[in-house]
């Protein structure tokens, strides 16, 4: 097996692309295909400062190192949801990656800052503990991108997430969600632009790009992912894209090419946003579905100590 630059010994075969790659060819591989999405979605122009989403896993630990190469000011947010088993152990590579590259990261924690648990949230608001998470994410991370002015919020979502979660949007038509489902969703009504610059490259290569870069990252799953459907969708897609290589990419990109636009609201069809009366977030309501969800929980919004709600480091009046 020879790279398909240097004909020198190969590492890595990277049968989408019909190509094998040195170690050293292999990493100029993934920052070209970073660039790639970067450039062809526009999502990032040079000298944007962006927030990345930090879980310490390969993804978001590759995305932010390879953003930083680019020459991107790139600092990290780790998001500790509490579970046990897996928020401690993940949240110390997300710091060891941190420190070992001289790069800021910030730390949130839901039980210690917000006063609960993705499990506990879960059990209270009668959802599943993924679906708790996510609204979780979401708002946080928003939340924080906007406090922070950051130009963009970045996540390591990579090829396979992104074709899993469109098989199972399409499988049930979900139109919102497909009209969400783009590659970058831009700034507007309070929420930042987000970019997924990993859509290029596959789970495999994200795990060969971290060995190769010496990244340590939590190689265990969240225990709450077993049995969940996003994991069955990409099983049927690994044993279609082992009998035909590139099928996921045909799948995604085809989608983006050619139907994403369908799906994607018109302003008339786009709910009213305003600010959350109690966060202060953009809301569809006037209590957004993150303070519902703290509300259930019994947790609250950070305090700084007047018994005033921040918003993570200024009180809520200033926050907007
Ligand atoms: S972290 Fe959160 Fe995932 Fe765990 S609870 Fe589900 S959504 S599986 S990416
Ligand atoms: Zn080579
Ligand atoms: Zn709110």
């Amino acid at each position: 097996m020879k790279c398909r630059v240097c004909r020198g010994p190969a590492v890595i075969d990277v049968r989408r692309h019909n190509a094998n790659f040195c170690g050293e060819h292999f990493l100029r591989h993934c920052r070209e295909q970073v660039a790639r999405a970067i450039k062809g979605h526009q999502m990032l122009e040079a000298g944007d400062r962006v927030l990345v989403a930090v879980s310490g896993g390969k993804d978001s630990l590759a995305v932010w190192d390879i953003l930083v190469e680019l020459g991107y000011e790139a600092d990290g947010l780790y998001l500790g949801l509490g579970i046990d088993g897996y928020s401690p152990e993940s949240e110390r590579f997300a710091r060891a990656f941190a420190e070992s590259r001289g790069l800021s990261l910030e730390v949130v924690d839901l039980p210690t800052d917000y006063g609960y648990d993705i499990r506990g949230a879960a059990r209270s608001a009668k959802r599943v503990p993924c679906s708790a998470c996510g609204l979780s994410k979401r708002h946080l991370f928003d939340e924080a991108a906007e406090r922070g002015g950051y130009d963009a919020l970045a996540t390591g979502h990579n090829l396979d997430d992104e074709a899993a979660v469109l098989l199972g949007n399409v499988l049930r038509w979900q139109g919102e969600y497909l009209g969400r489902q783009q590659p970058v969703l831009h700034a507007g009504d309070g929420f930042p632009r987000k970019v997924k610059p990993l859509v290029r490259l596959g789970e495999r290569e994200m795990a060969a790009y971290c060995v190769l870069r010496g990244i340590d990252y939590m190689v265990e799953e969240c225990p709450m992912a077993l049995g969940n459907k996003h994991i069955g969708y990409k099983e049927a897609l690994n044993s279609i894209e082992e009998r035909s290589p590139g099928s996921k990419h045909a799948f995604y990109f085809g989608f983006l090419d050619r139907a994403a636009d369908l799906f994607v609201p018109g302003d008339d069809d786009r709910s009213p946003i305003r600010a959350c009366v109690r966060c202060g977030s953009p809301a569809g309501a006037e209590v957004c579905a993150f303070c519902h969800l703290l509300e259930r929980a019994g947790g609250h919004l950070p305090s700084n100590g007047r018994d005033v709600p921040v918003r993570l480091g200024r009180p809520i009046s200033e926050a907007r």
